[in-house]
């Protein structure tokens, strides 16, 4: 073997080591942070979710509307920020974190009992950050303002449902 070949192999080894042992740790931690859920985390990291999609979408609203100048780089970035975070969401409503359960929330209880349909509105929030993200790049300020209506109808279709008064 040269040595040009055996550093290969070596590095390849080292790679293969590291990754198995980066894959063992995490199935580990995944495990062991799962059981450890506290429901007040749970609801502070919901609300930490849902700050940052208020957060990003509030700049995209007013390219829309006219109100702050059309950034195409910005909104790609604060499209991508939004379609990562509306998939983190649904993590945060874990079991026995309702009002009534807990201090601090106006989740319903219907969350959990018709789940399959909380679901379903989640999906709508997923589906249409993702069609801003993937058109965001070659978007005209002039089709902006259907993406919005679509996020903001997703947003609003779970809160009327799903959120108290
Ligand atoms: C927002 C925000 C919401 C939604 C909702 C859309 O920016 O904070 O809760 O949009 O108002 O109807």
């Amino acid at each position: 073997m040269s040595k040009a070949q055996m550093t290969k192999t070596l590095r390849f080894a080292i790679t293969a080591f590291c990754a198995a042992g980066v894959l063992a740790g995490s199935v580990f931690v995944g495990a062991a942070v799962a059981a450890d859920r506290k429901p007040e985390d749970a609801l502070k990291y919901r609300k930490g979710v849902l700050t940052g999609l208020a957060w990003h979408f509030g700049p995209v609203v007013a390219m829309a509307k006219g109100e702050a100048p059309f950034d195409q780089a910005q909104l790609t970035e604060r499209a991508a920020a939004m379609a990562a975070l509306s998939k983190m969401l649904g993590e945060g409503f874990i079991q026995g974190t309702a009002m009534g359960q807990i201090e601090g929330t106006k989740s319903k209880p219907e969350i959990w009992s018709d789940s399959a349909d909380f679901q379903k509105k989640l999906e709508a929030l997923q589906t249409a950050t993702a069609a801003l993200a993937s058109a965001s790049g070659s978007l005209a300020q002039g089709d902006l303002g259907k993406h919005v209506a679509a996020i903001g109808g997703s947003c609003k279709a779970c809160h009327d449902t799903y959120r108290a008064k």
